[in-house]
């Protein structure tokens, strides 16, 4: 069996993530995972936190913690969350780990070594108040187009026009108010992408198998404009990566940091460290993932993301890889995702709109979400979240196709053989034809889900379901069982045996409510179905079961109301 390498998109620090965010990475990064691991292959699923830049250093300061206390803290509400909704990555690691930091810095040394760094002296604003540079969102000012007071240094919130620091009137420092500010000259690391640049685009040219998606973004950026221009890796901010040069300090860069975006992708690497770490296991464990000189010749890696990273990952990481001259394990597959939108609008943190990952979770089991989101995942464009859409999509697919048939056909086999699974006669002509279209149904969905495919690999499963609804209609066991007990019997023997079958085949996308039909049918028999005659032998006569718990509830117009109201948002 292959080993699989898969890593989600590290979600960014400050503050809890949307269902768009979810959507776009974590989530079928996660069904993808789960379905590896199903069919017996050797996964390593690594996520983590992003915690370093400006943007986590202003949160911090807006709840009045020291950065590193804010991000620990975050950091635990969302490896909950993540918990709370099934993400089964082998590690949720941390950007800022001593691990990230020493595989940064010698990453920085590697590319300095091999000429891929350049100095470069930059004019940047200095607080003599506050004894530092100052990023550009952290000068405040009036904006010379519109008024606005409380414009920043980088954009002006109120009229969204782009700005330089010295655009602004009455220039102050965000941090202490001050207005004692300089120009002075500082001295930055510029990472010589555009001397790797036939390399990359030899490397992407290379990846004919991409989505569509992920290759014009790559395509876009490497040949239009701009390009690949060389950038800058080093920042003024004290929370980040120190700039070193492996274990050397690197003269000129003190008090500074690695950009975030340097460090981030690092962290999936330092991150499979981490792993190593917290489990017992030794450097040549996470090695073999990620050399290919030292075992990861064999490894099949995965990136899952929102289409704005694709740039950082299509060109940026790589040519940290490709500069360093080391033997690192590049990706092979990257899927990206367009946006989910929140009732004709986009989600918005600061307006509340829209749901997050906490409140979605207050007021629904993970289940419902992770169907409705990876059976509308933005795959061809963007996809659009309604109540209504939602409301539907979990009372028919959730409840009436999926729930319904494990209700009728447990209650219906305790009313009249007990709670045991009966042994009734063989299989007829239309048992016959129901495994022959299961066989195709799944091999379709097998397929769909080996190519990441989410919303197909949805539709397949839906139709897998319906099959078992159609046959119950058909069969009528209600019925044959007042002539025929006997053949009453072998179909519910059946029936009962489809819903450990579906809770193999779901789980990965419903992995809760399939923990629940293996617990009702008193099985932990997991074996993916190679075909559905066999499968469907799995629990015989004579095997007890129990009657769950309604699987999925409706969602009735009255809740579907009053949240579309708790969410819709104020103006900020
Ligand atoms: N943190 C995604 C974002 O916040 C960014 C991804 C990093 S992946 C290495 O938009
Ligand atoms: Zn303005």
């Amino acid at each position: 069996m292959a080993r699989h390498l898969i890593t989600s998109a590290l979600p960014y620090i400050n503050g809890i993530k949307h269902l768009g965010n979810l959507v776009g990475s974590q989530l079928p990064a996660d069904l993808y995972a789960r379905y590896l691991r199903a069919r017996g292959h050797e996964v390593m699923f690594i996520c983590a936190t992003d915690e370093h830049g400006t943007p986590a250093e202003l949160a911090a300061a807006k709840t009045g913690e020291p950065v590193a206390e804010y991000c620990a803290r975050m950091h635990g509400e969302q490896a909950e969350l993540a918990r709370g909704f099934g993400l089964s990555f082998d590690h949720y690691g941390r950007s800022s780990s001593p691990r990230n930091h020493v595989l940064t810095q010698h990453l920085a040394g590697k590319l300095a070594e091999n000429g891929f760094i350049r100095e470069v002296s930059e004019k940047q604003v200095y607080s003599n108040a506050d004894g530092r540079f100052l990023p550009d969102r952290y000068i405040e000012g009036t904006c010379p187009n519109c008024g606005y007071d409380k414009a920043r240094g980088d954009q002006c919130e109120n009229c969204t026009k782009q700005l330089d620091p010295t655009d602004l009137i009455d220039p102050r420092s965000a941090i202490s108010g001050s207005t004692d500010l300089e120009v002075r000259e500082t001295k930055h690391l510029y990472l010589r992408q555009s001397a790797l640049k036939g390399e990359i685009a030899a490397w992407i040219d290379s990846k004919t198998d991409w989505p569509i998606l992920t290759t014009s973004i790559a395509k876009k950026w490497l040949n239009d404009g701009d390009g690949l221009q060389d950038r800058g890796i080093t920042r003024d901010l004290s929370w980040g990566v120190p700039v070193k040069r492996g274990t050397e300090d690197w003269p000129g860069m003190e008090g500074k940091v690695f950009y975030v975006w340097f460090d981030a992708p690092i962290e999936y690497i330092a991150a499979t460290a981490e792993w190593a770490d917290a489990n017992g296991r030794g450097e040549a464990d996470w090695r073999s993932w990620w050399r290919t000189d030292e075992g990861a010749d064999d490894v099949t890696y995965t990136q899952f993301m929102g289409k704005d990273n694709v740039p950082f990952h299509t060109l940026s990481f790589p040519a940290t890889m490709i500069g360093s001259g080391e033997p690192w394990k590049m990706v092979d597959y990257i899927k990206s995702f367009n946006y989910l939108t929140y009732d004709g609008g986009q989600f918005s943190t600061s307006q509340g709109r829209g749901v997050f990952m906490d409140h979605a979770l207050e007021i629904l089991p993970a289940d419902y979400w992770r169907w409705w989101l990876l059976s509308h995942a933005p795959e061809s464009g963007d996809s659009e979240f309604t109540w209504e859409n939602f409301q539907q999509s979990v009372n028919k697919d959730l409840a009436d196709v999926l729930g319904n048939f494990v209700s009728r056909i447990t209650k219906f086999c305790r009313s009249k053989f007990g709670e045991v699974i009966p042994e009734g006669g063989e299989w007829g002509e239309v048992e016959q034809q129901l495994i022959a279209d299961l066989n195709t149904r799944i091999a379709a969905y097998d397929a769909a889900m080996a190519r990441t495919d989410v919303r197909k690999s949805a539709h397949e499963l839906r139709a897998i379901w319906v099959l078992g609804n159609e046959y119950l209609q058909a069969a009528a066991p209600w019925s044959t069982f007042k002539t025929d007990p006997e053949k009453a019997a072998m179909q519910v023997r059946l029936g009962l045996n489809l819903i450990r079958m579906y809770a193999v085949l779901s789980q990965p996308f419903i992995p809760f409510a399939a923990d629940s039909m293996l617990s009702a049918m008193q099985t932990d028999l997991r074996d993916w179905p190679q075909d559905a005659g066999a499968a469907l032998t799995a629990l015989p006569a004579g095997h007890a079961f129990t009657v769950p718990e309604v699987l999925f509830a409706k969602i009735s117009d009255e809740s579907r109301e009053e949240w579309a109201e708790r969410f819709k948002g104020v103006r900020a």
